[in-house]
């Protein structure tokens, strides 16, 4: 393979990582066996939580009133206000424009009819397929949550058979509301009392065990608020200890903790409602030294965090830091983060994931995505050539191919799916 030249450099990043297939290690879109889970299409893209939050911003009309709105009418009042009232210079409003163009839409017209007309054409599958294939990415793992009544009876029923989107066993309810949630493991069948007793413990790890076979799950999660502890005399710590890391270990999957959410601040604003706070990464020290055998997959949303996180994984091989998580998905701060990532911790992290919760979402995310992490591997290769070491295409190609999904896949010990 040819010798890349520095001139050359903004090419052949942008070529290596167009060319990377993408697995986006957390989302909560969903394959079409899951029915209306799995949320699509322009209506849904302009509605989606971030531009809720936005939208509240530039109005007096009470959130009640809002949420009564049909799904259409919420729509149209976020495309008056955030589009045509208002430049739509945010993330998420450009992100919803760059989906559009990408899908071969042109948005100058500012035709919203035009947009649904276009998505009503496909079925959900047909949809699926275009954005993949516009997206660039290859494998989607989602988010899934047996505590939820509609996915839990597709999972009984036998699951999906999609194998672009894996999945991932999420266990806020279990770990975020043991005082609720145990007494739905007794209605499923296993013996446990609110008090972790022994037999409680062992009969939450068949729960875990189950359902994480069941779902084949490459990875257990959980989202933390910024008081999050380990050790603690805490319901959470105990389950953490005692039953998601031995039960972790013994499948051979990682814990992804993902740290940092102040749930509900504003309630009346539902999803759109939660905030960020800074965390410790205490917990983490701990289980990374104390649980040398487990896998743990971390993620903060405070931009403080950031540092002191991958300085976390410097320390730590079984530690795995991903993605820039919800409010730290903005090209500024994804720039700085990867930057500083590539120089605490080379190419031993995985830069970025989506959060889609709309499937239109992946072709945005990852666009902007790429440009911004793009921009610094310009830099960081640039820096590296100045001293007189050469990089040839294949090298590149492996380089970005690793931090696009294969360092996830090599740190799960699974062959790209
Ligand atoms: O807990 C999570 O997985 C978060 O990503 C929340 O779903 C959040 O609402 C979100 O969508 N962030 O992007
Ligand atoms: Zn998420």
């Amino acid at each position: 393979m040819a010798l890349v030249k520095r001139e050359q450099l903004p090419q052949a990043v942008e070529g290596a990582l167009a060319a990377a297939p993408v697995t986006d290690l957390h989302t909560h879109i969903y394959s079409a066996a899951f029915g209306d889970l799995l949320l699509w299409g322009v209506d849904e893209l302009i509605t989606y939580h971030y531009l809720i939050a936005e939208n509240f911003r530039y109005t007096g009309m009470p959130f009640a009133q809002y949420f009564r709105l049909g799904k259409k009418e919420q729509a149209e009042l976020i495309w008056q206000n955030l589009f045509l009232d208002n430049s739509p210079l945010s993330e998420a409003q450009r992100g919803v424009l760059t989906t559009l163009k990408r899908l071969g839409l042109d948005v100058a017209p500012r035709n919203f009819a035009a947009f649904r007309e276009f998505c009503s054409s496909f079925t959900a599958g047909q949809y699926i397929d275009k954005i993949f294939a516009t997206s660039g990415v290859k494998t989607v793992i989602m988010t899934n949550d047996p505590f939820d009544a509609r996915e839990r009876a597709v999972w009984l029923a036998g699951g999906h058979g999609d194998k672009r989107f894996q999945a991932a066993l999420r266990i806020d309810p279990l770990l975020n509301g043991y005082d609720q949630s145990y007494l739905l493991l007794r209605e499923w069948g296993y013996a446990v009392e609110k008090r972790l007793d022994a037999k409680t413990v062992e009969e939450i790890k068949r729960f875990l065990r189950e359902w994480a076979q069941r779902m084949k799950a490459l990875y257990m999660a959980v989202s933390l608020p910024p008081t999050f502890a380990v050790p603690e005399d805490s319901t959470r710590s105990r389950l953490i200890e005692e039953c998601v890391l031995p039960v972790a270990c013994e499948l051979d999957i990682p814990f992804a903790m993902m740290i940092g959410v102040n749930k509900r601040v504003n309630d009346k604003l539902g999803d759109a409602g939660d905030s960020v706070g800074k965390s410790s990464v205490r917990p983490l020290e701990y289980m990374c030294e104390k649980y040398p055998e487990n896998k743990f997959l971390v993620t903060m949303l405070a931009r403080e965090n950031q540092h002191e996180l991958a300085v976390t994984a410097r320390k730590f091989r079984n530690l795995l830091v991903f993605g820039c998580w919800w409010f730290m998905n903005n090209p500024s701060l994804v720039e700085e983060i990867t930057r500083m990532r590539l120089e605490l911790l080379g190419l031993s992290f995985v830069p970025q994931h989506s959060d889609a919760r709309i499937l239109d979402q992946l072709v945005y995310k990852w666009e902007h995505s790429r440009r911004t992490i793009g921009k610094v591997l310009v830099d960081k290769y640039s820096d590296l050539m100045a001293t007189g070491w050469t990089v040839d295409e294949a090298e590149l190609g492996r380089d970005i191919a690793g931090l696009m999904g294969d360092n996830f896949w090599k740190f799960v010990g699974k062959k790209p799916l």
